[in-house]
């Protein structure tokens, strides 16, 4: 194939806001409410205030937890599913205020929101649209001037924000409360209020990976079909089940492939839509007791972390607290154990006297300058590293420049160990990063051969750790 054909698939960017977003790489959720106490998933709104009532509440610990695993960022539920608002709002009275924490004097998203700025995290903010609790919810502007009201106050009040999480579940069911929410509005006000920050899930700027499992695509694309985001069938998806029209979409946020040339071809309205994991360290998104046995393992989360973040994602990992308002001895463990792990995956480096050959780059593109791309036409390319120490290699890890586009869609990486050169792994996409195991006790050189690319291709990392 020509590759001028593919230039249209290359030539889509990313925005500053979702580079910025994707850099962040791994950050934590935080799903707190009236449920810790009610210990339910899904409160139904008729919840009183009164039960809200943590008795130790540290978001400072919540947040220097989550630095301890590697995380850049914290996104706290400030209103889920129930209504009830952990901030005082002034528009219900369905909140922190009436509740007996602080005497009711509390705010819980001003808390978190300077725990994150001191501890240098950047702060998101996670509100339910479906809302079981407020009147309004299925009269259709009454509920939407509520809502993009509250989303003042949350955009307006508590400084930068980087992640605006608009979640698509809806339990009313066939016979339930309908509203259609406003999405344009809901939008500009973000754009308004946080030009800054992506619209998460059922938003323009991150995509829903498809599951809440922590599973992962093998090829995960960030440059899909534009009806990959549909809005009002991803928002009311649990309420859509016996849609046919729906069921018969071609394409699905849980869709095994949203991007390649197969499934971009005749697809001429294309969006950079990157892809990001969600997943619970327990069973639930709150935290029970129950659950406390439940904290699934450093090393599980460390092969999600692989998949997702190498793997062309990013990765989002609640981290609920407990009633005392504090996240539990049990998580924290496997958060210390995770970063640990996480750490050496982020000095993947070559050593200073590597020497390059193999493909040369454009002019001002050479591989060792940090971005290497080699003139336009060549889409089968390789770059070999050699250098005189050996070195121990567990990982390689390797970097497009995605403010060029998405470009390599196969690849294939050697290592040159004490018998010469052996294949250590291979792929589809890389992307933002990929990060492979590589079971080489101590090398001297790396390889990667592109085998396929869309246009020219870039790597901007080419590291072993
Ligand atoms: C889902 C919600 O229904 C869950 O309660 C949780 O907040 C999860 C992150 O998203 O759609």
């Amino acid at each position: 194939m020509d590759w001028r054909e593919d230039l249209p698939r290359a030539a889509v960017t990313p925005h500053l806001r979702q580079l910025r977003h994707q850099a962040l790489e791994f950050y934590g959720f935080i799903h707190f409410t009236v449920n810790t106490f009610t210990d339910r998933e899904w409160g139904d709104g008729t919840e009183s205030p009164a039960v809200f009532n943590p008795s130790e509440l540290d978001a400072r610990q919540w947040a220097r937890a989550l630095k301890s695993a590697g995380m850049r960022g914290m996104i706290l539920t400030c209103k889920h599913h129930d209504g009830f608002c952990l901030w005082p709002s002034r528009w219900t009275e369905h909140s922190v205020k009436n509740s007996p924490w602080k005497n009711g004097q509390g705010d819980v998203v001003r808390e978190a929101a300077e725990a994150c700025r001191t501890e240098g995290l950047r702060f998101g903010v996670y509100c339910s649209p479906w809302d079981r609790h407020d009147p309004r919810y299925g009269q259709g502007k009454a509920y939407d001037d509520y809502f993009v009201a509250q989303l003042e106050e949350l955009l307006g009040n508590y400084g930068e924000i980087f992640s605006v999480w608009f979640d698509g579940a809806c339990g009313e069911g066939a016979n339930g409360k309908k509203q259609h929410y406003d999405w344009e509005r809901y939008y500009e006000t973000v754009r308004r209020l946080q030009p800054g920050a992506c619209i998460s899930v059922c938003g323009p700027d991150v995509r829903w990976c498809g599951n809440e499992a922590g599973d992962t695509r093998e090829a995960e694309w960030s440059v899909v079909p534009r009806r990959t985001m549909d809005t009002e069938k991803i928002a009311s998806r649990s309420q859509q089940s016996d849609d046919t029209a729906f069921r018969q979409r071609r394409i699905r946020a849980q869709d095994r492939d949203l991007g390649s040339r197969e499934a971009l071809r005749g697809e001429d309205d294309l969006i950079w839509y990157p892809a990001e994991v969600n997943t619970s360290i327990r069973p639930g998104w709150f935290w029970y007791e129950a659950e406390n046995s439940r904290v699934r393992s450093a090393e599980e989360l460390f092969r999600i972390y692989v998949r997702s973040v190498g793997g062309n994602a990013t990765f989002l990992l609640n981290v609920p607290p407990d009633r005392r308002g504090l996240i539990c001895g049990e998580d924290l463990a496997v958060l210390r154990e995770l970063g640990e792990r996480v750490h050496v995956l982020e000095q993947a480096a070559l050593p200073a006297d590597a020497v390059w050959s193999g493909t040369p780059g454009r002019p001002g593109c050479e591989a060792g300058t940090g971005c290497w791309m080699p003139p336009d036409g060549v889409t089968e390319a390789e770059l070999t590293a050699q250098w005189r120490e050996p070195q121990p290699a567990s990982w390689v890890v390797l970097q497009e420049d995605i403010t060029r586009g998405q470009r390599v869609e196969r690849f294939e990486v050697e290592l040159c160990g004490p018998d010469g050169w052996k294949k250590a792994g291979e792929g589809l996409t890389v992307g933002w990063k990929r990060i492979l195991p590589a079971a080489e006790g101590a090398c001297t050189g790396i390889r990667v051969r592109i085998r396929d690319s869309r246009v020219a291709p870039t790597l901007k990392l080419v590291g072993i750790c």
